[in-house]
């Protein structure tokens, strides 16, 4: 009888493809899962504390890397664990693959102990998900979980019973799937009206978005041959704002620079590789051309003119040689200039930063900034970091900024430097992160950061408050409640659980704390800033409905006699006008 059972078949599958890691915890399902990885060899198991932990990490891994990273959880609540994490992965592309445990075939369907129905529970995250039932139908189960999550970039569910995963496995050839083979350009005559609608605007605004990423040197060159103003989404930043002299910032409600205006006054908007989500910042009036290779982006967040189908990097190079230069300056030059005199005003809590106290999180943002290598890896909560993150983070060619920008979930800064901390080990790793963030998950995982030994800066925007819905909040014209959040001195209890602590509440000392943070080289890192929690950033362009929210939401807070705090607040921003 062959030795070789399910479970050794799906590990090597898994290596052939290229997984190195599995992160995750065990439990009686997996056990016979485990035990083959573990005379497997080629796959490293990291032991989380918490299974959502490590799906993120793994979400880190496959990002960066580009190669598939194996998760997994024990049946029932184990894989009930994973699920947030999967919703990121699929959100941001991430190619994970679950191994899910399962219970024995005897009891499936019986609403049995730890049962969960993997079809419906992973129908929402997974991309695909296949039950293994039969030694003999786990090769195509496993072949198509892999090529799906390589192909379609995003998480795919092996759901795996443990009676299953001991029985001898049929032997059988496993060919890895190639990918990323030539980028698809858009059709001829798609680029041919491309140029034309280019020719013929007086005033061409870009605004670029992740699938520029391959893209940087043809959208700085389409910038420069149309005198083109060009924005970016969040998850464009990384690639287009150090590569064209003519970057104008972002839109949204993390807006700075001229980015809206110069999208609403353009007479053709250019969307390239972007899916920017908040449609009440984009217009309505502007003539659009839309590039994506996912034909799903296309028109789903405006109208559009034209919708192009195709890489944005292959279909520009194209496009570029049907061009006519366009010599009029003035649109760019104003909206840079907008943006100018933006970078101006968000200096001012970056110079008045050693001076004010409680730390403006502006000045915090910007020291590290400064301070970090140039091709440190950053990574950013959902909170009030993104909005910092977004303004005081320089990018370069080598930095990256990441997080879970397109699903939004909470505590993924520090889970997300993990996984890079394993992929990269020679590198800076910076998590900024929300203190309800870093509570919320991260905190148990310190141990498990401490026990590898990762060189991972977490810095803690302490604020003592769930502050990013506190302002939303009030945009919507409530009184702020259930977001207060008194924490512990988290720099002590950091250095309890391992890992290096350094608490800074004071403005001079947070140049030399954030120093020696990411001078550390030897472990983890806590750097818990207390920051002012009051803090607010202007957006360029504020809608109607956010304006009278707030001031509705302050007419209440002062009928309901919170007047001095309302007036701490209001000194604490002036320097935003
Ligand atoms: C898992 C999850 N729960 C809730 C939310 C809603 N939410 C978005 S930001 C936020 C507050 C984050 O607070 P914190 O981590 O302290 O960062 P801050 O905004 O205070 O800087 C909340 C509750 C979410 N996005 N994800
Ligand atoms: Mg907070």
């Amino acid at each position: 009888m062959s030795t070789h059972n399910v479970a050794d078949q799906m590990w090597d599958m898994l290596a052939e493809a290229g997984v190195k890691r599995c992160y995750g915890i065990v439990g009686d399902a997996l056990n016979p899962v485990i035990d083959s990885l573990r005379r497997n060899g080629r796959v490293e198991f990291i032991h989380v504390r918490h299974e959502e932990f490590g799906v993120f990490a793994a979400n880190s891994e496959a990002l960066l890397t580009g190669r598939p990273v194996a998760v997994c959880g024990t049946a029932g609540p184990g894989v009930a664990h994973l699920i947030n994490g999967l919703l990121d992965a699929k959100h941001e592309s991430a190619p994970v693959i679950a191994v899910a445990g399962d219970v024995e075939r005897t009891i499936m369907d019986t609403d049995g102990l730890e049962e969960l129905n993997p079809y419906y529970f992973f129908q929402s995250a997974s991309l695909y998900t296949g039950r293994v039932v039969r030694a003999d139908q786990a090769r195509a189960v496993i072949s198509t979980a892999i090529t799906t999550a390589l192909t379609e970039r995003g998480p795919t569910v092996i759901s795996m019973p443990g009676d299953v995963a001991k029985e001898p496995a049929i032997p059988h050839r496993f060919t890895v799937p190639k990918v990323d083979a030539t980028p698809p350009t858009a059709p001829q005559a798609d680029i041919a009206e491309m140029a034309e609608l280019i020719n013929q605007a007086r005033k061409v605004t870009i605004f670029a978005g992740d699938g520029c990423r391959y893209a940087q040197e043809q959208v700085a060159a389409l910038a420069g041959v149309t005198c083109a103003p060009v924005g970016f989404t969040f998850r464009g930043k990384e690639w287009i704002e150090h590569c064209t002299p003519n970057a104008v910032g972002m839109t949204g409600l993390l807006g700075w620079g001229g980015a809206y205006d110069a999208i609403h006054d353009a007479d053709l908007l250019l969307l390239l590789g972007c899916d920017f989500p908040f449609t009440n910042f984009l217009p309505s009036g502007v003539k659009t051309i839309q590039v994506d290779k996912n034909p799903g982006h296309l028109g789903r967040r405006m109208a559009i003119d034209l919708g192009v189908v195709g890489d944005v990097g292959a279909t520009l190079s194209q496009l570029l040689g049907y061009l006519e230069p366009k010599t009029d300056r003035g649109h760019l030059d104003h909206h840079l200039k907008q943006t100018e005199h933006w970078r101006q005003k968000m200096r001012h809590y970056v110079k008045a930063g050693p001076k004010t106290k409680p730390i403006r999180p502006e000045f915090l943002t910007a020291t590290i900034s400064d301070l970090a290598d140039d091709d440190a890896l950053f990574f950013v909560d959902t909170g009030t970091p993104c909005m910092w993150a977004s303004r005081y983070l320089r990018t370069t060619p080598e930095r990256r900024i990441m997080g879970s920008f397109t699903w939004a979930s909470m505590a993924s800064a520090a889970p997300y430097g993990f996984g890079a901390a394993l992929s990269y080990p020679g590198r800076q790793v910076v998590s900024l992160c929300g203190d309800g963030g870093y509570t919320m998950l991260a905190l148990g995982d310190l141990i498990t950061q401490a026990q590898h030994g990762v060189r991972a800066v977490n810095v803690i925007y302490n604020n003592s408050c769930l502050d990013f819905v506190n302002i939303e909040q009030q945009e919507a014209g409530y009184i702020p409640y259930g977001v207060d959040m008194p924490n512990p001195d988290l720099a002590k209890v950091a250095t309890a659980l391992g890992a290096r602590g350094i608490r800074v509440t004071e403005p001079g000392d947070v140049h030399d704390a954030v120093a020696e943070a990411l001078a550390f080289t030897d472990g983890p890192v806590v750097l818990d800033v207390v920051v002012d929690p009051t803090a607010l950033t202007r957006p360029s362009h504020i809608p109607k409905a956010t304006a009278e929210g707030f001031t509705l939401s302050v007419a209440k807070r002062v009928f309901t006699g919170n007047i001095p705090e309302l007036v701490h607040e209001a000194r604490d921003n002036l320097g935003l006008l």
